[in-house]
C-alpha cells in the first residue's frame, strides 16, 4: 500500500516533470506571508508608484511628527492648571496665511511628482501586444486580438477548499500548493520588454484587472472599454486578484501572468493558436460583443 502510494507520487511527479521545466520561470509577484510593502517591481511603472510612495511617506512622517508636536506643547503648556486664564484673541493672520500657503506649496510639489507617473499610466502607447480582457462572474477571458485566439482562465480548484486533487493540479500545472486561490489554469502570457495593451470591459458587473507588480489596476465595466498597459521587463510569473468587488465568487477569479522569453514566446504562441482557436465566425461575434 505504502510502496503503490509512493509509486503513485513519483509517476505525478514525473508527469509533472516536463510542464515545469518548461515553464522554469521564478514566481515573482504574489503576496508572501508576514510580509509588508510592495511586490519586487517589474515595470517602470510600478518603479514609479513605489518611489512615489515612498516620497511621500516622509513628507506625511514630517506631517505627523509636527503636528503631533503642536499638539503636546498645547497639552502640556495650555492644560487647565498649567494656564488657568486662556487668552481670548480669534484670530492671528500671519498663522492663517501660513497654515493656507504651506499646505498648498506641499500638494502643489506632491502633484508635481504624481501627475507625470498618473500621465505615464493613462496615456497609452502604441501596443506590440493587444489582448482584450473580459471580467466575467467569476472569471477572466483573454483574446489576443491580434492573433485572432482567445481563451478563459479560471483559479485552480473551484471548490475553494485545498484538498489533495487540488494541489495535485497546482502542481500538474507547475505551481504548489502556495499558490492556491492565486493560481490559473490558463495564463496570460506576454514576452518579456513588451508594450503590451490591455482594453477591459466586463460582461455582467464590474470587475477590476490588476498585477501589483506592475503598477497596473484597471476598471473592467460593462459596456465601456478601458485601457492598460505595460512593459515587463523581468521574466517571471506575476499574480493579481479581481479588485472590485463583484458578487459572490470575487474573491476566487484570480489572475496568472506568466512574462516569458520572446522565443517562449513564439513557441507558445504557436501552440496557443491551434489549440485556442476561435472560428473565424465565433471570433466576428466575440469580438464584435
Ligand atoms: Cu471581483
Amino acid at each position: 500500500m505504502r510502496l503503490k502510494s509512493m509509486m503513485t507520487g513519483l509517476v505525478a511527479a514525473l508527469a509533472a516533470l516536463p510542464a515545469m521545466a518548461q515553464e522554469g520561470l521564478e514566481i515573482v509577484g504574489k503576496p508572501i506571508d508576514q510580509k509588508m510593502g510592495f511586490q519586487p517591481a517589474a515595470t517602470e511603472l510600478a518603479r514609479d508608484l513605489q518611489w512615489l510612495d515612498g516620497m511621500i511617506l516622509y513628507i506625511i512622517t514630517a506631517i505627523v511628527i509636527f503636528v503631533c508636536a503642536l499638539l503636546a506643547i498645547v497639552i502640556v503648556r495650555y492644560n487647565r492648571r498649567a494656564n488657568p486664564n486662556p487668552a481670548s484673541f480669534t484670530h492671528n493672520s500671519p498663522v492663517e496665511v501660513a497654515w493656507t500657503i504651506i499646505p498648498i506649496l506641499i500638494l502643489v510639489f506632491i502633484g508635481a511628482f504624481s501627475l507625470p507617473v498618473l500621465f505615464k499610466q493613462q496615456e497609452i502607447p502604441e501596443g506590440e501586444i493587444n489582448i482584450k480582457v473580459t471580467g466575467y462572474q467569476w472569471y477572466w477571458g483573454y483574446e489576443y486580438t491580434d492573433e485572432g485566439f482567445g481563451f478563459d482562465s479560471f483559479m485552480i480548484g473551484d471548490g475553494k477548499v485545498l484538498t489533495p486533487e487540488v494541489e495535485q493540479e497546482l502542481v500538474d500545472a507547475g505551481y504548489s500548493k502556495n499558490e492556491f486561490l492565486l493560481a490559473t489554469d490558463t495564463a496570460v502570457v506576454v514576452p518579456v520588454n513588451k508594450v503590451v495593451v490591455m482594453q477591459l470591459t466586463g460582461a455582467d458587473v464590474i470587475h477590476s484587472w490588476t498585477i501589483p507588480a506592475f503598477g497596473v489596476k484597471q476598471d473592467a465595466v460593462p459596456g465601456r472599454i478601458s485601457q492598460l498597459w505595460f512593459k515587463a521587463e523581468r521574466e517571471g510569473v506575476y499574480f493579481g486578484q479581481c479588485s472590485e468587488l463583484c458578487g459572490k465568487d470575487h474573491a476566487y477569479m484570480p489572475i496568472t501572468v506568466k512574462v516569458v522569453s520572446e522565443e517562449a514566446y513564439q513557441e507558445w504562441l504557436a501552440g496557443a493558436k491551434d489549440e485556442y482557436a476561435l472560428a473565424p465566425a465565433a471570433y466576428q461575434v466575440a469580438s464584435a460583443n
